[in-house]
């Protein structure tokens, strides 16, 4: 509550569900009543979760923040949820929609920065990067060897780019640094100025992860994206093709990746998502032949700077009776309007 002209107004509440910049936090308190997890910065239990969101009229979330219709149905009062993340494959959006509850991301936020993180595994992978270093650590170095982790040239290879959205496109914008072919696949062919601009072209799925020496994932994860590269496909590659995902966990069949890496049927990966993180196969541990890293895509100050300030922006634009900017269900939109 707060007294303003001599009047009470009551201010909205809301949640943010993962630690926030503290500034962040400071610019919503001037809006909001605001609960938070600046403390301990663990994820909740659902059960927890729904508590805590009791009594809310938004929150503010991360991407493992499922929010679907059970949720939904012991919160009635809850008016808008707001990621701020790109992916939101941890909403269901339908019922989000058929219960009036505002969606929000922030895409345009990470893409440059989820790129660079895409060739630093690209470029980690085919150096073998992070497995000398382990190495090295080890002790084991004695002298230079001709044959010590003879690697892979990426500059001049063919880069098969699976997405071709606004990461995908800056990590084809990359490649013309290293003189690469770019092939992409995307449900959409984008149009041929986009192509000409970028310098790549379309090719199905199989063909191009049989041409491919590198392939990068930039696909959201949808039901139909679940295990798009399976083992199938994952037989397709050529034996010396590295394989990186900073995607989604879920979009390429671990287990059969696994089988692959170990039986030195594929040279490589740089994985930075996997399925069912934060657990993950533990086959990959073992594996000297993949790059890993602990979802770290959007991991620069700068980037989860803007991520949190949009969405808080779209926060309090939702709660605000205005056009969230990163509006993902607009029928609820219409549906008030009306
Ligand atoms: C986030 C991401 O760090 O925005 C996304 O879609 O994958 C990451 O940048 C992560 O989702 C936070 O939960």
């Amino acid at each position: 509550m707060e007294i303003l002209d001599g009047a009470i107004v009551t201010k909205k509440k809301i949640l943010v569900t993962r630690q926030a910049f503290p500034e962040i936090i400071d610019w919503l308190r001037e809006r909001f009543e605001v609960e938070h997890n600046q403390e301990t910065d663990e994820q909740w239990s659902q059960d927890e979760f729904r508590r805590r969101l009791a009594g809310m009229d938004g929150a503010l979330t991360a991407g493992n923040d499922r929010v679907d219709a059970p949720l939904l149905d012991a919160l009635p009062q809850l008016r808008a949820v707001c990621n701020m993340t790109v992916g939101f494959n941890n909403f269901n959006l339908a019922d989000m929609t058929s219960r009036g509850v505002i969606a929000t991301n922030t895409s345009g936020t990470l893409d440059e920065t989820t790129a660079d993180m895409a060739w630093a595994l690209m470029l980690a992978a085919a150096r073998r990067v992070t497995e000398s270093e382990r190495w090295l650590r080890a002790g084991h170095w004695k002298g230079w060897k001709n044959s010590q982790f003879l690697g892979q040239d990426v500059h001049g290879a063919t880069l098969g780019i699976v997405g071709m959205g606004n990461i995908g496109r800056a990590v084809a914008r990359r490649a013309r640094g290293f003189s690469m072919k770019v092939i992409y696949n995307n449900r959409n062919r984008v149009s041929p100025e986009i192509e000409r601009e970028l310098g790549v072209s379309y090719m199905g799925l199989d063909e191009l992860l049989a041409q491919s020496d590198f392939v990068s994932v930039h696909v959201p994860y949808y039901p139909e994206a679940h295990h798009l590269i399976d083992a199938r496909r994952i037989a397709l590659l050529k034996p010396t093709a590295i394989v990186v995902n900073t995607a989604r966990g879920g979009i390429i069949d671990d287990a059969a990746l696994i089988e692959a890496l170990k039986a030195g049927r594929i040279a490589g990966a740089g994985l930075d998502v996997f399925e069912g993180e934060p657990a993950f196969n533990p086959g990959f541990t073992s594996l000297d032949n993949v790059a890993l890293a602990p979802h770290i895509g959007s991991a620069t100050r700068a980037t989860r700077m803007r991520m949190w300030k949009l969405g808080a922006d779209n926060l309090v634009s939702a709660l605000a009776g205005e056009r969230p900017p990163n509006l993902l269900n607009p029928d609820v939109w219409e549906r008030r309007r009306r």
